[in-house]
């Protein structure tokens, strides 16, 4: 059910956490040292071999799909209401599932400081919701 390039995107974070957040304490959370040891090995940060890195890759989907739609009308670094529901329906497996009135209330949701857009901390933060969501699938 992850077909999408930002559904797999996602899923390479969340896989990438977990591969760290099992070594030591609690299973669920990054110590110091955990996040040190991702940091390290699976970010490149921009380095000339960034492109072999997959959470680089994959967080730079993220931000790529983003530009994508946002830059197709009025400010190019917001997600005006169309945009939003083109990147939804076009990018998640469970858009096309989703009725108006659902994607009109997600739109609702995201848009926390109510000025009718969806800026990049906005989408990040639906980013994370959604991380969460598989973060949940994918541990069973
Ligand atoms: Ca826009
Ligand atoms: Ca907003």
């Amino acid at each position: 059910m992850l077909e999408t390039s930002l559904e797999k995107a996602l899923t390479t974070v969340v896989t990438t956490f977990h591969k760290y957040s099992g070594r030591e304490g609690s299973k669920l959370t990054l110590s110091r040292k955990e996040l040190k040891e991702l940091i390290e090995k699976d970010l490149c940060l921009g380095e000339p071999s960034a492109m072999a890195c997959p959470l680089d890759q994959a967080i730079g989907l993220l931000v790529t799909i983003f530009h994508k739609y946002s830059s197709q009308e009025g400010d190019k670094n917001t997600l005006s209401k169309s945009e939003l529901k083109e990147l939804i329906q076009k990018e998640l497996t469970i858009g096309a599932k989703l009725q108006d009135a659902e994607i009109a209330k997600l739109m609702d949701d995201l848009d926390r400081n109510k000025d009718q857009v969806v800026n990049f901390q906005e989408y990040v933060t639906f980013l994370g919701a959604l991380a969460m969501i598989y973060n949940d699938i994918l541990r069973g």
